[in-house]
This record gives C-alpha cells, sequence and structure tokens, in this order.
C-alpha cells in the first residue's frame, strides 16, 4: 500500500489530485468548530440484505434547489446554502475554475463511523464528475482499488485541512471507501462539493 501526500497522483484511468495543506490552520479550526456547532445532523436508514441500518456516520446535504440527490431509492431535498458554505463554495469554485452546486457533509464521530466502497456515479452527476473533498478534524485514510476488485492499491491519509480532487474517469474505474478503525482518532468531517445535473 503506498501513502501518497503529493499531487497529482498518477493512478491509471483516474485524475486524483490531493493538497495536504490546501488550507491555514487557523481557518481549518474555524471551519471545523463552526460546522460542527451549526450543522443539523442526520443519520438517515439504509436497506441493506432487506433490512434496515442507520448509516455509520451523520449526514447533511446542502446546494441549490434543484440540487436534490437519490440515495437508497429515496430524494433528499438540500438544504440552503449557509453563509459559510457558500464561502467554501466560492473558494472551491475559484480554485478549481468549475461550478459546484450542492454538498454533502459526512461527520465520523469516531473509528467506528464509516463509508462503505463505492463509487460516486449515480447518474445525476454525469459522465465525468468533479468530486471536491475537504478535510476537517481527525485524520481517516482513504482507500482506493479498482472496481471488480478487492485489493487496495492507494491510500491517503485524509487530515485537517487537506483536499482531495477526483476527476475525469476515475468515478467510472475506481472506488473509495473509508474503513472503520480501531485506533482512537478524533471527529472529522468531510464536506465533498458535486455538481448535480437536475435535467437528465
Ligand atoms: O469521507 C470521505 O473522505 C469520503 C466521502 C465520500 O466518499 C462521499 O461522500 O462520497
Ligand atoms: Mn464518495
Amino acid at each position: 500500500m503506498n501513502l501518497f501526500n503529493d499531487s497529482p497522483l498518477l493512478l491509471p484511468d483516474a485524475e486524483l489530485e490531493f493538497h495536504a495543506d490546501w488550507l491555514d490552520r487557523a481557518t481549518a479550526d474555524l471551519w471545523l468548530a463552526q460546522l460542527r456547532a451549526e450543522t443539523p445532523w442526520q443519520q438517515p436508514q439504509v436497506q441493506l440484505y432487506g433490512r434496515q441500518f442507520p448509516v455509520p456516520r451523520l449526514l447533511a446535504w446542502y446546494g441549490d434547489a434543484e440540487a436534490s440527490y437519490r440515495y437508497s431509492g429515496l430524494t433528499h431535498q438540500p438544504l440552503p446554502w449557509t453563509p459559510l458554505l457558500a464561502q467554501i463554495r466560492a473558494r472551491l469554485v475559484a480554485a478549481l475554475g468549475q461550478p459546484l452546486n450542492a454538498v454533502l457533509l459526512n461527520y465520523y464521530r469516531d473509528g467506528q463511523d464509516s463509508m462503505g466502497w463505492h463509487s460516486d456515479d449515480e447518474a445525476e452527476l454525469g459522465r465525468n464528475p468533479l468530486i471536491a473533498s475537504l478535510n476537517l478534524g481527525g485524520s481517516r485514510r482513504f482507500d482506493l482499488r479498482r472496481k471488480g476488485h478487492s485489493r487496495i492499491e492507494h491510500s491517503l491519509l485524509l487530515q485537517h485541512g487537506s483536499l482531495l480532487v477526483m476527476r475525469g474517469p476515475t468515478q467510472h474505474y475506481w472506488q473509495h471507501q473509508v474503513a472503520k478503525t480501531r485506533s482512537p482518532c478524533a471527529p472529522r468531517l468531510n464536506l465533498t462539493f458535486r455538481m448535480i445535473r437536475s435535467n437528465l
């Protein structure tokens, strides 16, 4: 397993950029504290093998009014942008030169909170989606594997203030996860900014 800390990451059939120190420490601390305090977290149920389970993390979905999002057979309406989330989005849009109209906030309370293997390949994200993923709080390992394979090919340590950008064919060929860990870890907040195409 490789732990990369540079950008770009050279993975075949993927376009990944990792900025370990995208945010200065003071701003990262401030955004983390404010988002933890003001976010109305939810823990929806998902259906798995015919049974209902709570997702193993807390979520909040914000975006433009048309950026509704489907998962687990449900349509989720976005909450309106808060001043802080609008400010973060504007900074990312300026840095990336691409529009973004929604953000999923994931809150990992401890090492038992996780996100299973998946690709961000829902139809409403379009063919080659841009996913800009900002990390605040505790560090967690982010793994990548090829679709259809179980071997982890690359891992990144996503620490406070880092930004991971996935583009191009990445979601088509690769899956990612944030696995549970027994190592003690501080609460972590991840924001994945996306562009939802509602007119599909
Ligand atoms: O928490 C992370 O770094 C991953 C989040 C993610 O993959 C997603 O929201 O789709
Ligand atoms: Mn994802």
